[in-house]
């Protein structure tokens, strides 16, 4: 069988019937509604066939592959039939078609020399609605082309919502009309005093326009009311001074990149010693400004407010301001996520999604501060660090990431883990779904994003999409599966960790990877 992440919710496969041949007379059959999907599927294709698809509504003849889609089926779910006469892919939505042709594209990517596709009938539906990736431009800057690359590639692996955090001490990287000053003055730089950069509005329209193609919801962040020593270099009436607490001393210490210093770019990786003026209600008319623009310019429904590690600000002060940040985004009619921090905070807007990024093994409080937001009828998003947090190292010896979270993360740790028994009490129905961030203290290139995503971001997009306990839903199945797509990831460009942990099917590209880590007589 072959090789498929995320492994479908159902698959049969006839081992006696014949299989389907992608012969030279292969064509595309799509009615309007499924043109988007015959391009996509075209552009996919096309390299590994090594040649033009035609793509057409005339009635299918025997080899086509149909695309179709029901008016009013199952949001992103799809039902895929091979048969040796044809394939066919029905979308509940244009969603579904949109994963239906994802699968296609792996079962074609597997088909070998001889272009054979076993007959089989998939029918798929994903188990959690938000299935997300985080990634952190503040700390380091990616400009278009890379997000719109990144967006291409999860969305290959069915997940469907981009986080972009936006801001943090590092920098500001949203151009706003009401505001410029934020990144006229406070985007030049990045981490490890790397060069920075921002996001004109045309650019992020670009990436929402891009992403929404690929059926992806952008998700942005507005990091407050820590993360924003950035603010401090437009706006000094805002912040409160520095907190150089000594946990914040250990960060520079360890890291270096030099002591916080008001006036000044940060580009070291310390957290937690920045804070807006929580009782100043300036600052909230700003926020009612950077959140008033930034809801206008974001066609999806959530709106991430931070909230993480405000560990310079009072904790009334910081209860009584996520309460009112909250509350001014809910009035814009955006559902606001903050990190789940702000569980403590007693009166959040009730819509507001929970992001959990504790461990696995919840420290004291941290479940209970989930917890709230379940409670007040909303859900959480899930994003346990020890196992989904792309920026941990895989190995101890690595040059890129941290190890704070319980690291190294193996790809095995980012894949056996179950959602539903993190936090008690917080079970399927209150998962909106996972998340897979990745900071970008240690992340410089887009090359950097690759090594550190993949393989393990194929382990969120399996645990996110398939369903739980199906008997390929197995560490042993999946490290042959993923294997399975090296050929695929390595002729789209993609520099993945090649990890000794995973069985790469020849033609995965770059055996010398392999070697350095001892791994030649394997
Ligand atoms: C914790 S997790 C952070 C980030 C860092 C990350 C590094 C969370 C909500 N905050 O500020 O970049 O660790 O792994």
């Amino acid at each position: 069988m072959a090789a498929l992440v995320p492994i479908p919710a159902s698959q049969t496969t006839d081992a006696a019937a014949s299989p389907f041949a992608l012969t030279d007379s292969v064509r595309l059959i799509a009615v309007p509604a499924a043109r988007a999907a015959a391009a996509i599927t075209a552009a996919a294709l096309e390299p590994l066939l090594g040649r033009t698809l035609e793509i057409t509504e005339q009635p299918a003849r025997s080899g086509d592959i149909v695309l179709s889609c029901l008016d009013h089926g199952e949001h992103e779910a799809y039902t895929l039939t091979v048969a040796h006469d044809g394939v066919q892919v029905t979308g509940g939505d244009a969603a579904g078609l949109f994963y239906g042709v994802q699968t296609l594209v792996q079962l074609v990517a597997a088909s070998g020399a001889e272009r054979h596709i076993a007959a089989t009938v998939i029918e798929d539906r994903p188990r959690f609605a938000y299935r997300g990736v985080m990634l952190d431009v503040a700390r380091h800057f990616f400009p278009v082309p890379v997000i719109e690359r990144y967006i291409d590639r999860i969305a290959a692996l069915k997940l469907n919502h981009l986080h972009l955090h936006l801001t943090d001490d590092q920098g500001w990287r949203l151009e706003l009309r009401a505001h410029p000053e934020l990144t006229a003055l406070a985007s030049s730089t990045s981490a490890q005093g790397d060069a920075g950069g921002f996001f004109t509005k045309d650019d992020y329209a670009r990436i929402v326009d891009h992403a929404a193609a690929r059926h992806v919801t952008i998700v942005p962040e507005i990091d407050a009311p820590s993360h924003t020593h950035a603010i401090s270099l437009a706006h000094p009436e805002l912040m409160e001074p520095i907190a150089l607490r000594e946990s914040v001393m250990n960060v520079v210490n360890a890291f270096g990149g030099g002591v916080p210093t008001a006036g000044e770019p940060y580009t070291g990786f310390a957290v937690g010693f920045s804070s807006l003026k929580t009782r100043d209600e300036a600052t909230y008319d700003f926020l009612a400004d950077v959140y008033g623009e930034l809801a206008g310019m974001t066609p999806g429904p959530y709106l991430h407010v931070g909230g993480d590690e405000a560990l310079g600000t009072d904790p009334a002060d910081f209860a009584d301001f996520m309460n009112r940040a909250t509350r001014i985004v809910a009035d814009l009619g955006k559902t606001p996520i903050a990190w789940h921090e702000a569980g403590a905070s007693g009166d959040l807007s009730d819509d507001t999604i929970g992001q959990y990024w504790g461990l696995t093994t919840p420290a004291e409080g941290m479940g209970e501060k989930a917890r709230t937001f379940v409670r007040a009828g909303s859900k959480v998003i899930l994003s346990p660090a020890d196992v989904i947090y792309l920026d941990m190292k895989y190995d101890a010896d690595d040059p890129l990431g941290l190890t704070w979270a319980d690291g190294p993360t193996s790809v095995e740790d980012s894949y056996t883990w179950e959602p539903t028994a993190i936090v008690d009490g917080i079970g399927e129905d209150d998962i909106l779904g996972i998340e897979a961030p990745l900071w970008t203290e240690t992340i410089r290139t887009a090359a950097d994003i690759d090594t550190q995503a993949f393989p393990r971001v194929a382990s969120a997009a399996e645990i996110a999409w398939s369903p739980a306990g199906g008997p390929e839903r197995t560490w042993a199945s999946f490290r042959t599966r993923v294997g399975g797509l090296g050929p695929l990831w390595h002729r789209q460009g993609i520099g993945f960790h090649h990890s000794p942990e995973i069985a790469w099917a020849p033609g995965s590209g770059d055996d010398a990877a392999a070697d350095d880590r001892g791994e030649a007589d394997r």
